[in-house]
């Protein structure tokens, strides 16, 4: 089936909490105003966001299941099961909602890890899910503002956010995390 942007935000809101739902408009809104900054596509960006975190309140143990059932990321599944709904996010926009186009459904898949070489939309999602307005940690007004000028600069500030309080609470981090965070860096060095 195909789905228009008012069935597809239907169908989405009614598989998470209100509270969830209001973080995706919030994603949508941001990811909007991003690419249109930053020069990305934003229909793509606003469709990556509705859907980027779709699976993140399905039972774990259906991730799991997709995860092999699919043969999806099989290294992701020796990491944390938080980094579950991005890969399998991307799977279900496909296979269930019809999303054919890859850079919307790899924006899904790395809005939580990033990746190496992240593409634009990417970035833009990627950030967006960091700083839409309902979020709320230490650091994210500064990722706000760096936003204002630079994509790589807020994105960078904000993988270091999240590694940091991984770091603090000693969990295992995934190395793509770091690796996506470490590229970015050097793609600033290289252009500063
Ligand atoms: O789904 P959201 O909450 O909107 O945001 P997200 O998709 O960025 O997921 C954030 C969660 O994922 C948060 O609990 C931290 C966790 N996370 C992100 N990268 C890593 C990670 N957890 C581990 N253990 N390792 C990582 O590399
Ligand atoms: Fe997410
Ligand atoms: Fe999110």
């Amino acid at each position: 089936m195909e789905y228009s942007r008012e069935e597809l935000i239907e169908a989405v809101s009614s598989q998470m909490p209100a509270k969830r739902w209001e973080h995706t408009k919030g994603v949508m809104e941001t990811a909007v105003i991003l690419a249109k900054r930053f020069g990305a596509d934003p229909v793509k960006a606003e469709l990556a966001a509705i859907l980027h975190d779709v699976a993140k309140y399905w039972p774990v143990q259906k991730l799991h299941q997709m995860m092999v059932e699919h043969a999806l990321s099989e290294e992701l599944l020796h990491y944390d099961k938080q980094l579950w709904h991005a890969e399998v996010g991307a799977f279900v926009a496909e296979h269930e909602y019809g999303v054919t186009d890859a850079e919307v459904l790899d924006a899904i898949r790395y809005h939580t890890s990033g990746r190496i070489g992240m593409k634009l939309l990417d970035k833009v999602v990627c950030l967006a899910d960091y700083m839409e307005p309902g979020r709320d940690f230490p650091g994210v007004n500064n990722i706000r503002e760096l936003a204002n000028h630079s994509l790589e600069e807020a994105l960078a500030a904000g993988f270091d956010s999240t590694i940091g309080h991984l770091l603090s609470r000693r969990q295992i981090i995934f190395p793509l995390t770091v690796q996506a965070r470490n590229d970015l860096i050097k793609q600033l060095e290289a252009n500063s």
